[in-house]
């Protein structure tokens, strides 16, 4: 007994300690002591527990490594049935939603609490007292599962509320999910165990969520954002803004997008600036939630069957649909590199129609044993290309075959070689197949290199045929009458095109080095090259020791930008491509030597700022001599990081590269 008051003590100390930390760092974002000090306090009680099984608490955040597993999930019943909700596909349908309320309620301009809709999974908890005593999951509403000990491992989960006017009773509703990084992780640990891989970040959370062993919910990054009450006994706000204002501050996560907006435009307005930032968050949203903020009047409003009338969901275009293969074939692109795609019965998805989609490689084809005539789920995300997510083998026609990969290049029947582990397949070819060649002049003509209008891929694909062009410099000796033969090319195209063949002669740098092609340089990298060298003839000369001062450029691009300036046929092209006339202004002197405020800086930017576009923010840094690199590196003088930045702050954090915030930044600009 003598021992007891001292450990007693120093649990109680230990507990609070860690709930503190905990909430610092999971709502406020703002930690105070380091991850390993946390570890080694965690340590301790765990330890203490363990020892003096009298002091264990339902709030104690040990409880945050899990259980051992459960046989099955309680059912628990929701004593105030968890609501689904409308869905507004388009304007009109938000003009309707606001109209009605309008109406109904006799009021000129109807406020709404509008935050972005996560693709996850509605839970609720019941917090007694101020102590999480359940955890549920939605089910159909009206009986869930019993899903407690997962929920406690929860890192964002309050065991304990903290702050004053908790009411004695609060169920709050939110939804669980995981970040693309979560989810990356999460199928890297089941890869490297040959374990189950999920096919996306809601199924993995769901699959988390209902894990019968917590101990394994606790291995994986589940987060969670709060957005409602169930049943509550005791005083709340009384509006919703409010009610999330609350919630903050009794240690309830919120989405720092939700902001108050008046009437159907505010709420439009909302959607788009939203659909706009939707592709750089680091979790998936499927539209946006507008919610009547004044709770009197959401009573009054009622409901309507199993959906409250003052909310409204406003959803994007679906990012995954379902269609079926018609056909599976091999690519061959402008480095070789052989990628296998999925022709595709035509589907609307993303906001627009798909009828390819990148299978990526031969492990790809090989992980979802894909077939012509399955049934597939195709993603479409922001800009990225369309890709083949799952089959659904439960469709799966009789007497399918599996897709052979070729041991040739189908274009011109050289070897294919693969390199990076066997995965990436490359034909052997080189300048020897024509597909790698019409893909190199495609990309020399194209809008962001050489800008030659008119020259599109079908005329590029003749010319390569018909032989009437090798390389890209034999473009410049085409002629009106080689020309006018060709299919999609009138007797008046053939004259704009070789006009504007003369015109794209006269370019800049940047341009030139971006069309030649060279592995691994992009537009930026080849923008980076030309303010550093300011002229081609001291990039071909530069050592790779000097390449490697330029930012975001390392020893793997070093190295391919020396060897293609040292192939003989390369140095026979440009030289071909300089006595067709082509040309840029030189400059002697790179940029940064002018002086100006930021010269020699190298920025990062990451995450999305609010007062301007990053665009803009690079513009704005390279007029004042910055230059601004897309990854972090130890040349890296500063991290800008907006809302919602990504793995590029942890980065800099771990190089000891300087982080500054939007305000910072702005000062910084405005020197
Ligand atoms: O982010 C969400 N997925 C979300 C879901 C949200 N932000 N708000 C929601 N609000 C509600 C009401 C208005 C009914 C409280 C919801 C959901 N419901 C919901 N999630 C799943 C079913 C219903």
């Amino acid at each position: 007994m003598a021992v007891s008051a001292p450990i007693r003590n120093r649990v109680l100390k230990l507990r609070a300690a860690l709930h503190e930390h905990n909430y610092r760092y999971h709502v406020l974002d703002d930690p105070v002591i380091s991850d390993a000090e946390y570890d080694r306090m965690f340590g301790e009680l765990q330890d203490l527990e363990a020892r003096y099984p009298e002091f264990i608490s339902a709030d104690s955040p040990t409880l945050r490594a899990g259980a051992p597993p459960l046989k099955q999930f309680a059912p628990v019943n929701h004593k105030v049935a968890m609501l689904s909700l409308s869905n507004a596909f388009d304007e009109s349908d938000v003009l309707a939603f606001d109209r009605r309320i309008r109406e109904r309620a006799e009021i000129e301009e109807v406020e709404y609490v509008a935050e972005p809709k996560l693709d996850g999974l509605a839970v609720s908890l019941l917090y007694e007292r101020g102590v999480l005593v359940v955890g549920a999951t939605r089910g159909d509403g009206e009986t869930g599962e019993d899903v407690t000990m997962n929920i406690k491992t929860i890192k964002s989960v309050p065991l304990r509320l903290r702050g004053k006017n908790i009411p004695e009773i609060l169920e709050v509703r939110g939804e669980v999910f995981l970040t693309h990084a979560g989810f990356r992780k999460l199928n890297e640990d089941q890869r490297s165990k040959a374990g189950k891989l999920f096919v996306n970040p809601r199924n993995a959370a769901a699959g988390s969520l209902r894990q019968l062993d917590s101990r394994l919910t606790a291995q994986r990054p589940l987060e969670i954002f709060f957005y409602g009450v169930g049943r509550v006994a005791g005083k709340i706000p009384v509006t919703h803004r409010a009610l999330l204002k609350a919630f903050k501050t009794w240690g309830l996560r919120v989405s720092p997008l939700a902001e108050l907006v008046v009437g159907a435009e505010g709420c439009i307005e909302y959607y788009e600036r939203i659909a706009k930032i939707r592709c750089r968050l680091s979790y998936d949203i499927d539209g946006v939630v507008y919610k009547v903020s004044d709770m009197s009047l959401q009573s009054k409003l009622g409901n309507i069957s199993r959906a409250p009338r003052w909310a409204l969901a406003h959803k994007f275009p679906a990012q995954e649909e379902s269609t079926v293969v018609q056909g599976i074939e091999v690519q061959v692109g402008r480095t070789g590199a052989v990628t296998p795609v999925a022709r595709l019965r035509p589907v609307f998805v993303g906001g627009v129609t798909v009828s390819n989609a990148t299978l990526h490689n031969r492990r790809e084809i090989e992980r979802l044993d894909i077939r012509v005539g399955d049934t597939v789920m195709v993603r479409r995300a922001g800009d990225v290309i369309p890709e083949v997510v799952s089959v659904t083998t439960g469709k799966r026609p009789p007497h399918t075959r599996r897709f052979k990969f070729p041991d040739a290049c189908p274009v011109c029947g050289s070897e294919i070689v693969y390199e990076g582990e066997g995965i990436v397949a490359r034909c052997s070819g080189g300048l020897y197949c024509s597909a790698q060649r019409k893909e190199s002049i495609k990309h020399f003509a194209s809008r962001r290199a050489m800008d030659i209008d008119g020259l599109g891929d079908k005329i590029v694909e003749q010319l390569v045929d018909k032989n009437l062009v090798q390389d890209a410099a034999d473009l410049y000796s085409l002629t009106v009458e080689q020309l006018v033969g060709l299919e999609r090319l009138a007797g008046k195209s053939a004259q704009n095109l070789v006009e504007s063949l003369q015109r794209s002669k006269t370019t800049k740098l940047e341009r030139f080095l971006h069309a030649l092609g060279i592995g691994q340089v992009g537009e930026t990298t080849a923008q980076q090259l030309a303010a550093h060298f300011g002229s081609l003839q001291a990039i071909i000369a530069a050592p790779v020791d000097d390449l490697v001062k330029v930012p975001d450029i390392g020893p793997v691009v070093a190295a391919s930008i020396h060897t293609f300036f040292n192939q003989p046929h390369n140095a026979a092209v440009i030289q071909k491509l300089r006595q067709a006339g082509v040309t840029w202004p030189e400059h002697s002197t790179a940029p940064e030597d002018r002086g100006l405020p930021l010269s020699g800086k190298i920025f990062v930017l990451t995450g999305a700022l609010s007062s301007m576009t990053r665009d803009e923010a690079s513009r704005r840094l390279r007029d004042l001599g910055a230059k601004v690199a897309g990854s972090v590196s130890g040349k890296t003088d500063f991290v800008v990081a907006g809302s919602d930045p990504g793995s590029k702050v942890a980065k800099a954090d771990r190089l000891g590269v300087a982080i500054v915030g939007e305000s910072e930044f702005l000062d910084m600009i405005a020197l």
